[in-house]
């Protein structure tokens, strides 16, 4: 619901109905929004969408995300209408206080496991900013991508969390929906990786099949157009 342009400096707060659903502050890019993106869509939670210019922040900002990152979930309908900040923590929050379609898994051991994945899956977000935005060399990037090829081998699922996406699933995807922009960058280099990731390049493709992932999806050529300009001048609104 509502998701528009993205409010820049000096725009004012927006007004949406006093329906008591719960407003996430996003911006279009953002892969760490995008985690909460899918948990709520995963969840089929309503929801009203308030993009923000991150060059440009509105003054009010601060009101809902004190760090002044995006995403930040305000919880209208709670007592004292509390933000809540950290897609990991958002996305656990959503899955503890909605239980029905649930991401983590039940068993405590399994569910740190699937935690612990998700950790380490910053090694891969370090890595490819790294190649993407400062054009390092990619050597990080591969080794940290085969442990989730050999964690999807060893699970022996199509998705990590079984049959169906889950937690891991929807939270390390933003970044893999990022990944094809490498081959732009390094053409061959891009493919033959690919191809040695027999389980994760299938998993990919039923990612990209996926209505929860297409409620939230944008193209390679999207991505590229964005990082391109991240720096200088951000087409934030390329798909308004
Ligand atoms: N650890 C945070 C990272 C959030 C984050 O860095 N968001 C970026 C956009 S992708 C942001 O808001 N940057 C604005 C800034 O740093 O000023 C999370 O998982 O939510």
């Amino acid at each position: 619901m509502s998701a528009g342009k993205h409010l820049t400096k000096g725009s004012p707060k927006p007004a949406l109905p006093d329906d008591g659903v719960p407003r996430l502050y996003s911006m279009r890019f953002c892969p760490y929004a995008a985690r909460a993106h899918l948990a709520l869509n995963a969840k089929k939670l309503p929801h009203h969408t308030i993009n923000v210019n991150l060059k440009e922040k509105p003054e009010w900002l601060v009101e809902v995300s004190p760090l002044l990152k995006v995403p930040a979930l305000h919880l209208v309908a709670e007592k004292d209408q509390p933000s809540l900040i950290e897609s990991l923590i958002i996305v656990e929050y959503l899955d503890e206080k909605y239980p029905e379609n649930p991401l983590l898994p039940k068993d405590p051991l399994q569910r740190a496991q699937d935690k612990i994945l998700v950790e380490r899956f910053n090694g891969v977000f370090s890595a490819f900013w790294n190649v993407v935005l400062e054009g390092k060399n990619p050597d990080d990037l591969w080794p940290a991508v085969d442990i989730f090829e050999t964690e999807l081998a060893k699970r022996g699922t199509p998705y990590f969390g079984g049959d169906k996406p889950g937690y891991v699933d929807y939270m390390i995807w933003p970044l893999f929906e990022r990944f094809s922009v490498l081959q732009f960058t390094m053409k061959e280099e891009y493919n033959s990786n690919l191809q040695r990731w027999v389980k994760i390049s299938a998993w990919i493709d039923l990612m990209t099949k996926n209505e929860v992932v297409q409620s939230h999806f944008a193209t390679p050529e999207q991505h590229w157009e964005y990082f391109r300009t991240r720096s200088t001048n951000p087409n934030y609104d390329m798909l308004a």
